[in-house]
């Protein structure tokens, strides 16, 4: 069936009939298909690349230093003080913000985005948007979850987290760890694909016959203000807990879109940034995003197991 796109609200869109039958398909492939049609629109908009191939391509994490200034990040870590109600027994804690937070979030997003645009649109091959944003404490607890042992993101592949970090993350504080695309694609090989939030590992070294694999890991050390960017899904990463301090995030979730994101931002507002959300279960063809029925055991394919955007041809 032919794609119908119209202008709707200043925004491009597609015509819900013509793209009701992706909604069918699972959602890895039918949010890769959809990735690539915001590649072949933005073609046609700007045919030059914006810039090279940065270490999101190679490795699939970078960090930006400064993405913020440092005492505007410190002064969003003291309102986070504020507003978080410690969950007992949980290393994470989320900030719903107040009607202030919230403006102070989208300030930094229209202030400090636009930066980083240039980097996301070559790595991506399109338009993104900020899908939601997540505002979190860490700190040590008795069980840390999952997101502190190696795992991927089960999302869509062209994911990309920009976690920006409020406090400083020096030798013995809270941070996150990263390895890279060939290292995570060693580990998958080792049969280490999307396990089972159970049956995540601390200790990579332990899929490895003795040193058959070195793998080398990134911790970055980040003043207030840095952020790191990556590739979530595609890479294997995690958090890092010390038994004191705490860490404060703001997580960007970014993913690709027909129009630019400060465009979207204006026609469409800023309320549903922060909507619990979820970035696989959700129709990314219809303009407000709605969620779709989550479903258990979606089969990953292989190409998405290797962490490739694409279907291999
Ligand atoms: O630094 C962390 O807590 C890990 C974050 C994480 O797993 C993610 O952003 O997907
Ligand atoms: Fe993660």
């Amino acid at each position: 069936m032919e794609i119908q796109l119209t202008q709707q609200d200043g925004l491009l869109a597609f015509d819900d009939a013509s793209t009701s039958h992706y909604l069918t398909w699972n959602p890895m492939v039918f949010h890769a298909e959809f990735h690539r049609i915001c590649q072949q629109i933005y073609q046609q908009m700007r045919p030059e690349p914006a810039y090279g191939q940065s270490a999101l391509h190679k490795v699939g994490f970078d960090v930006i230093d400064q993405m913020v200034p440092a005492d505007e990040a410190r002064g969003l870590s003291d309102i986070y003080a504020h507003e978080a109600i410690e969950q007992e027994g949980s290393a994470n804690t989320v900030i719903t913000p107040s009607p202030k937070l919230k403006t102070d979030i989208i300030n930094v997003i229209n202030n400090y985005l636009a930066g980083t645009e240039a980097l996301i649109e070559s790595y991506l091959g399109c338009f993104f948007r900020v899908h939601h944003v997540d505002l979190m404490r860490s700190r040590p607890a008795e069980d840390l979850g999952h997101s502190y042992k190696w795992h991927r993101d089960f999302d869509p592949m062209s994911k990309i987290h920009i976690l920006i970090y409020l406090t400083d993350c020096g030798p013995e504080s809270p941070a996150t760890e990263f390895m890279n695309l060939d290292d995570t694609r060693r580990c998958v090989d080792q049969g280490y694909i999307f396990p089972a939030q159970t049956k995540r590992i601390d200790n990579i070294g332990s899929l490895f016959e003795d040193g058959t694999a070195p793998i080398k890991t990134v911790r970055p050390e980040l003043k207030a203000g840095d952020a790191t960017i990556f590739t979530p899904s595609r890479i294997l990463h995690r958090g890092v807990m010390f038994d004191e301090d705490y860490r404060d995030l703001l997580v960007l979730n970014i993913l690709p879109s027909l129009n630019p994101w400060d465009a979207e931002i204006d026609h469409l507002g800023t309320e549903r940034l922060f909507a619990p959300s979820d970035t696989l279960f959700f129709d990314p063809f219809t303009q407000f995003k709605p969620l779709i029925e989550s479903a258990d055991g979606i089969e990953v394919p292989i190409w998405a197991q290797h962490g490739y955007h694409f279907p291999l041809t």
